[in-house]
């Protein structure tokens, strides 16, 4: 016992506050007061998801061990609040060794529910043929989840068409259109876009290519009224921008920055969501001090504001949050 807690102090680099892993296997409680909202380990590239009264934050853990700048991520993370201030942790609902065809790096992800199934796009390493995407499936949004396919949704070999191939099929955001028509987008320096089946673990179409301007990855897909929002990390070190448009298949009209750097951290990404009737900008950044930073990132949530033509007001980051 007393080495398995001393292993997830070095695991995590969160010397002193870290939990044993015992403790990963049971439900944590706590309330938030200011962000980074989580503060007991590292998470990162949250993917939110409002669903019976709750929101259920995805993120991946950030395990960076003491003197390594590389991500770091073996797992996914599942946090779920009724008043986004007491927050629960439930037990570990995937890791990247789930999917038997992978080698690892749970990167950026997405959970989306249709018809009573949890369906959990991931990110991963597809052994030695780079970053592929797939798919997970549970009957619970806590989990467990497990790989709906036995084989990538999305491989490297499907998509190429820029000189970053090897990472260019990461950070997938699922949308189920008014129409019942579900989408996935992802991409790093290329965007790309293609329709789901109504099973949502095959495509349903081609792969398509989006143009956008100074795209870098993380796109984020939600409507509000009749306007579609495209939001993505943009540069690097990353803001996140967006475009809007009438459509899910565009065009898209490019509208600028919504967030600005993420203090101590080169990456963003972020989720966007409606909670009881008030908008939610969720993100990362290297907040925590002294060990934070690109590869050690923590979860923030501020507020999101509209205008009355329905462009986004660029975030304000605060260190109290929402709390
Ligand atoms: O966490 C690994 C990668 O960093 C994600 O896939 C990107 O979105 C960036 O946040």
């Amino acid at each position: 016992m007393i080495k398995k807690t001393i292993r997830a102090v070095l695991l995590t680099g969160l010397a002193l506050i870290a939990l044993p892993l015992t403790a990963r296997t049971a439900d944590t409680t706590f309330v938030a007061t200011g962000n980074p909202f989580i503060n007991y380990k590292y998470t990162a590239d949250p993917a939110a998801m409002v669903y019976d009264g709750k929101v259920y934050l995805y993120a991946g853990h950030d395990e960076c061990p003491p003197n390594r700048q590389h991500y770091h991520l073996n797992e996914w993370l599942v946090f779920s609040s009724e008043d986004l201030k007491t927050w629960t942790e439930h037990p570990v609902p995937l890791r990247a060794g789930d999917f038997e065809w992978a080698s690892g790096e749970a990167w950026a992800s997405q959970v989306i529910e249709r018809d009573g199934k949890f369906y959990w796009y991931v990110t991963v390493e597809h052994k030695n043929r780079g970053k592929a995407i797939g798919v997970a499936v549970a009957g619970s949004p806590l989990g467990p989840f497990t790989d709906a396919l036995g084989e990538a949704l999305v491989t490297n070999e499907m998509t190429g068409q820029t000189p970053k191939m090897m990472w260019d099929d990461i950070d997938p955001t699922v949308f189920i259109d008014d129409d019942g028509q579900a989408w996935l987008f992802w991409g790093n320096v290329q965007c790309y876009y293609a329709k789901l089946k109504e099973n949502m673990i095959e495509l349903d179409s081609e792969i398509y290519l989006l143009d956008l301007p100074s795209f870098t990855e993380a796109p984020w897909i939600h409507k509000r009224d009749d306007w579609y929002y495209l939001s993505y990390a943009t540069g690097f070190p990353e803001k996140i921008s967006y475009s809007m448009s009438k459509s899910i298949e565009g065009p898209w009209e490019h509208k600028g920055i919504l967030n600005e750097l993420a203090g101590n951290s080169n990456t963003n990404h972020q989720a966007i969501i409606e909670f009881k009737g008030e908008w939610y900008f969720i993100y990362h950044n290297g907040g925590i001090n002294p060990h934070g930073g690109s590869f050690r990132r923590s979860v923030c949530i501020d507020r999101l504001y509209y205008n009355e033509d329905g462009t986004m007001q660029r975030v304000q980051m605060t260190s109290e949050g929402i709390f």
